[in-house]
């Protein structure tokens, strides 16, 4: 992504496609003045009279030196009118605007020729077509955003439970930034007293710093753990829990997957062996997404076809954040139920008796012992709504939920985190085992880093680059 802060970018911010409404935006410091290129105000005014932060009825014009340039070109079959729309025009003066430059929204009706019109009058105008994700980049290079701001922009876009939604919320808000921020500074503040002190070798100075240096380093630390800790849940909420159902043929696997979708979505009958692929789809679980994984039944076969089947399901199951056993509950336990039932006992995992609408009786089994276990019915809805209580206790903790919480949901802050978790480990030890100064000073340097990365107080044009890319035009 190239061009500076000087240039005027313009987008269409809306998706492309038929819309009630459909959005250009400009950002920039010749914002105004392309604009009123295309904008006519309907009060007769210009635009750059308006007031920050108004809205104002307008035509959209193609100015008359486009259609002289249209007529020099020799487009002469169809006279253009020069109207292109009625549109409602903001302009929000910089700083006080998303990307704390100067912006217009020229807001029109949401078809593709109108919108691509006003673009191109604007780009003709002297604007440049946005890169993606340039809007979020400008707030963030100008400082009205820290990175993890701006990449809750694309959390929120893209969010697909309202939990995750929720997070996304909290960290646009700043939450995540701060106590990065917070941990970050006071290790800065170490660094500058360590480094002082390597300079003033004076034996009661250096202990008493060491005390301090000892605790500043340990909270921060603390910080980092708690954080990095959230991080396993917060991929969970941001995209949604990995769930496989598992058993051997003919259990009820898809019918428990149906149960739950509330569907006819995969295909049942009595016959075992009826599902041969992985089916996934996705259900909510109270702001919770969860992406249930129905698979081809697990036994010995020479059928190649269920083979493949049964290769594919030890591979989501080897993927899964969670695994759901089901067992036949009419008939006894088979070896291929306990060779299961030893599997997901090192994972998280539940067991689901099924088919408790035809058994007697449960018969209390041994390989049982020490499992999670719900006696369902995927047939007549028997204890469906417990599993599904069980499922989302299982797989998020709650915690995410008080209000003053922060959750990690990004991998390139988890993975920022760990880096910092270890050096500032190193450096503990460091301070502990009485090491000099520069020592530690290399750790805690190394930790400070790592969450500079994290809020973009440190950053490389590669790591922007990887983060702006993954936005679309007109974000
Ligand atoms: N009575 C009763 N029958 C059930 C229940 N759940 C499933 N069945 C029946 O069990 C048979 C197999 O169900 P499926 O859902 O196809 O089983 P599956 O585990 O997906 O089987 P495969 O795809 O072959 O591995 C069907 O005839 C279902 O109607 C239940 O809770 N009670
Ligand atoms: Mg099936």
């Amino acid at each position: 992504m190239q061009g500076g802060l000087e240039d005027t970018i313009c987008a269409i911010a809306t998706p492309v496609g038929e819309g009630g409404i459909g959005i250009v935006r400009l950002s920039g410091p010749q914002a105004l003045l392309v604009a009123s290129q295309v904008v006519r105000l309907r009060s007769g005014l210009p635009l750059s009279s308006v007031l920050s932060h108004t809205l104002h009825l307008a035509d959209l014009v193609i100015p008359a030196m486009d259609n002289q340039r249209n007529l020099r070109l020799g487009h002469k079959e169809e006279p253009v009118s020069g109207l292109l729309d009625e549109a409602l025009v903001v302009y929000m003066k910089g700083p006080r605007s998303f990307t704390a430059e100067d912006v217009v929204e020229i807001q029109s009706h949401g078809g593709a020729l109108v919108l691509g019109m006003v673009c191109k009058v604007c780009l003709e105008s002297g604007a440049r077509m946005a890169e993606p994700g340039e809007f979020t980049k400008r707030a963030f290079l100008n400082g009205r955003l820290d990175l993890t701001q701006a990449e809750a922009v694309l959390d929120t876009i893209r969010a697909t439970s309202s939990v995750g939604l929720n997070i996304a919320q909290r960290q646009l808000r700043g939450d995540l930034g701060r106590e990065v921020e917070q941990a970050r500074s006071s290790l800065l503040m170490v660094l500058a007293h360590v480094e002082a002190g390597i300079d003033f070798v004076d034996e009661d100075i250096a202990f008493l710093q060491r005390d301090e240096l000892l605790r500043i380093v340990s909270e921060a630390f603390g910080v980092v753990q708690k954080l990095e800790a959230t991080a396993q849940e917060g991929r969970i909420l941001r995209e949604g829990a990995r769930v496989v159902i598992l058993g051997r043929p003919n259990v009820g696997k898809s019918s428990l997957l149906n149960r739950l979708l509330r569907e006819e979505r995969a295909i049942v009958t009595a016959i075992p062996g009826t599902t041969r692929d992985v089916i996934e789809e996705s259900i909510d679980l109270d702001g919770v997404r969860i992406r249930l994984i129905d698979t081809a039944g697990v036994r010995q076969t020479v059928d190649i076809v269920e083979q493949e089947g049964i290769k594919r399901t030890r591979a989501a199951q080897d993927e899964a954040d969670l695994l759901l056993l089901v067992l036949d509950v009419s008939a006894l336990l088979t070896s291929d139920d306990r060779d299961l039932l030893r599997m997901v006992r090192d994972r998280r995992h539940v067991v689901l008796l099924n088919k408790a609408d035809l058994a007697g009786t449960v018969e209390p089994d041994a390989a049982l012992a020490g499992h999670p276990v719900y006696p369902i019915s995927a047939k007549t809805g028997l204890g469906i709504e417990t599993v599904k209580l069980a499922l989302r206790a299982q797989l998020v903790s709650g915690g995410f939920e008080a209000a003053e919480s922060v959750t990690v949901t990004n991998v390139r802050h988890r993975d920022a985190l760990r880096r910092a978790g270890e050096s500032l480990g190193q450096a503990l030890e460091s301070v502990q085992s009485g090491m000099a100064g520069e020592l530690v000073s290399i750790d805690v340097r190394a930790a400070a880093d790592a969450l500079g990365e994290i809020t973009g107080a440190i950053t490389t044009d590669e790591i922007l680059g990887r983060i702006f890319s993954e936005f679309c035009i007109g974000k």
